[in-house]
């Protein structure tokens, strides 16, 4: 924690955060942490482009650029890191976090693969500590915390099914079939395990007629079926290029209820000008997920303050592991026929 005094005896100091890489995911975090998170403030940025780790440092009063992540996470005045760099560089920097005895909120994905996540996992095991958050935000997603908390409640019943949709309104130029899994499924990936509390064992992509706007070679839609460990089956449909908004539901059939969120109606206006309900579907995840993302960076800030490091809702190392090793299955069954095995190691 920092050692400057505060403005007030009675106020705790800000938790100072160094924030790895910020391009757009970065970018907003500094934003957000800037305008919006309680008991923080940035006071180290950098970035493989220096220039942009400078334009960023200057919305920030006080903070400062180093040249790389290294110099950043053994940083005086950084009490803890963000990582939103490139995913194949999260495996080093992560690791890198958790010798230094660091707090870290890392987004997804851990890493490129299982191997790299469970070395991260093993690295934190070795340390004795808890160090790492993931980037999950859906967790912090109202619905999504309901969800959780109707099933894990007993609530719904006995769960046999989930309906995932995911649609993105464009994606970006190559975003082929295996970054529909890592980068997009990856999310209801780590929502299974959220919300059912088991891993996916087996997963199967069906792969329909191409839409319109698929790429060359893209199965977009795309579905992928997972199973999960006491045999309950999720299907994912996955849209990435509607060219229209941004959508994100779920659908839970339990033996006592069936529960959907991410169908909201809006605002409903009953006026002398005439009656209405309705309102925007977001264009892409950042203003779908901003209040998810600003209570998952509150929570972290929170659990550094307190000392626990890792706030409980969060995704945490292992279950980086498991994502990792579900995507690795599910790109693998996109050439495959029938269910492919997840091949998983034992927790440490
Ligand atoms: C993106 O990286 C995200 O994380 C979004 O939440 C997801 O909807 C999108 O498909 C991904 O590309």
């Amino acid at each position: 924690m920092s050692t400057t005094p505060s403005t007030s005896a009675s106020l705790p100091a800000d938790v100072r955060v160094g924030v790895i890489g910020v391009g757009q995911m970065g970018a907003d975090h500094v934003t957000r942490i800037r305008d919006r998170i309680k008991g923080a403030r940035v006071s180290v940025v950098t970035d493989y482009f220096t220039d942009k780790a400078q334009e960023i440092a200057d919305t920030v009063p006080g903070a400062r650029v180093v040249d790389t992540p290294e110099e950043l996470i053994a940083a005086d005045d950084v009490d803890a890191v963000l990582i939103a760099s490139p995913g194949k560089f999260h495996r080093d920097q992560a690791i890198a976090c958790i010798d230094a005895g660091r707090p870290v909120l890392c987004e997804k994905p851990l890493a490129m693969n299982p191997e790299d996540a469970y070395q991260v996992v093993a690295a934190e095991q070795a340390s004795g500590g808890q160090y790492l958050s993931l980037g999950f935000m859906r967790r912090f997603d109202r619905g999504y915390a309901e969800l959780h908390d109707a099933i894990s409640s007993g609530e719904l019943g006995e769960i046999s099914i989930v309906n995932c949709k995911h649609r993105n309104a464009t994606t970006l130029p190559g975003f082929v079939d295996s970054m529909m899994v890592y980068d997009s499924a990856v999310h209801e990936v780590d929502a299974i395990h959220y919300f059912l509390d088991e891993p996916i064992t087996a997963v199967q992509a069906i792969l329909p007629v191409p839409g319109p706007r698929a790429d060359e070679g893209q199965h977009d839609p795309m579905l992928l079926l997972f199973r999960t460990a006491s045999g309950r089956i999720v299907t994912d449909e996955l849209y990435v290029n509607t060219a229209s908004g941004y959508e994100v539901r779920t659908e839970v059939l339990g033996s006592k209820g069936i529960a959907t969120i991410g169908q909201e109606s809006g605002r409903v206006t009953t006026h002398l000008e005439g009656s209405r309900w309705g309102g925007e579907i977001p264009g892409d995840f950042r203003p779908r997920f901003i209040d998810a993302y600003d209570a998952e960076v509150q929570a972290w800030v929170a659990a550094v303050a307190a000392g626990t490091n890792v706030a409980d809702r969060s995704a945490r190392a292992w279950d980086g592991y498991l994502a990792a090793a579900a995507c690795e299955a599910a790109e693998k069954a996109l050439t495959a026929d029938g269910f492919v095995p997840v091949d998983t190691r034992e927790r440490p």
